[in-house]
């Protein structure tokens, strides 16, 4: 049977109004869709991640399906599966003799890569319009200057939406509120869980494929409640404007033990995986703010996280690569220690986000940032490494938005392209935003010796050890100045306190 074009959808492009669907045609055109092993394993996704692309991919050929477009559906367990993207393009075309491929442009520069030197039928990528900001537009903005600040970018998609803007000025007269937005939380507040979607028979069937063919991944599969479908992400949605918003600001930065989610609103794989719309979210949060029912704060906070930082770490991801995934500007080279993978420390702070991790595929901004990150920073740990963590372990982990938050927030890997200075701190910063500490082996208020917190020597450490690189960074120059002023022995004391606790990692 002959088609005119082979549309190619992928995992993260489950969105009925995606650019490669408004170009077709239901009657001439096929889809193709494919579950493959490459694409599952060139990182051993969590489980969870594996299992929500998988039955989210296999919900929306449903719907595709019952709207009256011809799919093409390769499960994992086709026998003739070929196990590659491309592989099942080549299959695709043999059945059906397309005169041309379409596919909107994949998110991660690989991907894009493997499609375009793939050549047996010419190839049209469209522009994935899901995003505010093309990539000529980002260009644009970023040419002839010297530094990429997010804050400047966020203005101008403020301006490009019109999202809490009164006319030309922000709402309340600040572009940014983020210095609200930095209260700890107690343990006794209330705090919304995410809503959680039952299984259903897909979902199982998707459960038992993936507990059997990815069992030595990491993660826990179950339970699982991931939304799968757009109607289910909008339910997830609702809940979390109805019961987290209004407290998303004020909170936006704590960390609490046995609360995974705090106020966060749990929405990113959706988001990413093309189940919910990001204007569409933003514009539903804005409607809070105007209706009275939450502040500037929480609103503006919760808006720059979407169209700021996310478009802005997309734009600067098709800006540097292909090249970005292999900056080390700090040069460091230790292995990824083995608890990263077990959750297995006596640092509660790493023992949290790391098991909450290893349980939902899931840890809010704080935790990747200033725990799994800023440890990984302090103690060297190779960004490359730290990099392919991140993108397995998370469900809402693609490389366009994964890497420049893993290389160039949380590493400083690209040697402060994205972030002014390295986000490094010691057990103070911990101990203020969370409850963590109180519950650790660690004393968090000592530098040195067998029983201090490990941050406080390895802060000081990271420090001393990368000064030539960072000597220069103004917003250092306090800091080091304190590091100037210590007692030589206590200097001494803090970089052999940090030397026998990394020599104790390996
Ligand atoms: P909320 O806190 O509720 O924020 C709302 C939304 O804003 C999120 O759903 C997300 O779409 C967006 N957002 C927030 N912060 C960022 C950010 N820094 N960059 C891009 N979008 C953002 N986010 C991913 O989506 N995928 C990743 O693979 C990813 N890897 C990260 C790795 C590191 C080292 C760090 C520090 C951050 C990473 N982030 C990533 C950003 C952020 O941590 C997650 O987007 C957020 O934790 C998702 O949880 P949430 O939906 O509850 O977010
Ligand atoms: C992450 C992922 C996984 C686990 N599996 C598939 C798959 O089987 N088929 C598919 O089309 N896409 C998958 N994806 C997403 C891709 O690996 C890739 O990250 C995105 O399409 C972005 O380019
Ligand atoms: Fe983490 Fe140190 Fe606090 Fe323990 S004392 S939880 S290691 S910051």
């Amino acid at each position: 049977m002959t088609c005119r074009n082979l549309i190619l959808i992928l995992g993260d492009q489950l969105s009925a109004n995606l650019a490669a669907l408004r170009h077709a045609d239901p009657a001439r055109d096929r889809i193709l869709m494919a579950e493959v092993w490459n694409e599952a394993t060139y990182v051993k996704h969590h489980k969870k991640k594996i299992a929500f692309i998988f039955s989210a991919m296999r919900h929306f050929a449903e719907e595709l399906i019952a709207g009256g477009w011809q799919v093409d559906y390769v499960a994992l367990d086709d026998p003739a599966n070929s196990h590659s993207l491309t592989g099942e393009l080549a299959r695709a075309a043999e059945r059906h003799h397309p005169e041309r491929v379409i596919v909107t442009e994949p998110g991660e520069w690989r991907v894009r890569q493997m499609l375009e030197s793939w050549g047996d039928v010419p190839l049209d990528l469209l522009e994935d319009d899901r995003f505010l900001c093309s990539h000529a537009e980002f260009a644009q903005w970023a040419e002839g200057r010297k530094q990429l600040r997010m804050e400047y970018f966020y203005r101008e998609m403020r301006r490009k939406t019109g999202l809490l803007m009164d006319g030309d000025e922000p709402a309340e007269g600040k572009w940014n509120f983020d210095a609200d937005n930095r209260k700890p939380a107690s343990a006794d507040l209330f705090m919304p869980r995410p809503a959680r979607t039952e299984p259903d028979d897909i979902t199982k069937a998707v459960l038992a494929l993936v507990g059997d063919r990815f069992a030595d991944h990491f993660g826990d599969l179950e339970p699982f409640w991931f939304a799968v479908t757009a109607d289910q992400a909008q339910a997830a949605l609702d809940g979390f404007i109805a019961e987290a918003l209004v407290s998303f600001g004020d909170f936006q930065d704590a960390m609490v033990r046995g609360e995974p989610f705090v106020y966060h609103s749990v929405l990113s794989a959706y988001i990413n995986a093309g189940l919910l719309d990001p204007l569409d979210v933003c514009r539903r949060v804005e409607a809070e703010y105007r209706a009275g029912r939450v502040a500037i704060n929480a609103a503006e906070g919760f808006i720059r996280q979407i169209i700021g930082w996310r478009e802005y770490v997309r734009g600067i991801y098709w800006h540097t690569m292909p090249g970005y995934e292999r900056k080390n500007a700090l040069g460091a080279t230790r292995p990824l220690p083995w608890f990263y993978w077990t959750g297995e420390t006596d640092m509660m702070c790493l023992a949290e986000a790391i098991g909450q991790t290893k349980r939902e595929a899931y840890a809010h901004h704080i935790q990747r940032l200033m725990v799994t990150g800023n440890f990984a920073m302090l103690a060297g740990i190779d960004p490359h490494q730290v990099h392919e963590w991140y993108l397995a372990v998370y469900a809402d982990a693609f490389e366009w938005v994964e890497l420049p938050n893993t290389l160039g927030m949380s590493q400083f890997a690209d040697g402060g392209l994205l972030a002014s200075k390295p986000y490094a701190a010691g057990g103070n910063y911990m101990n203020k935003m969370s409850n963590y500490c109180r519950s650790c082996r660690y004393d968090v208020k000592q530098r040195t010796g067998p029983e201090a917190c490990p941050f406080n020597a390895l802060y000081w450490d990271f420090l001393a050890r990368n000064r030539e690189m960072l000597n220069g960074n103004p917003r250092l120059g306090p800091v080091y100045r304190t590091w100037d002023r210590m007692e030589e022995t206590k200097r001494r004391e803090t970089r052999e306190s940090a030397a026998a606790f990394l020599a104790g990692l390996e």
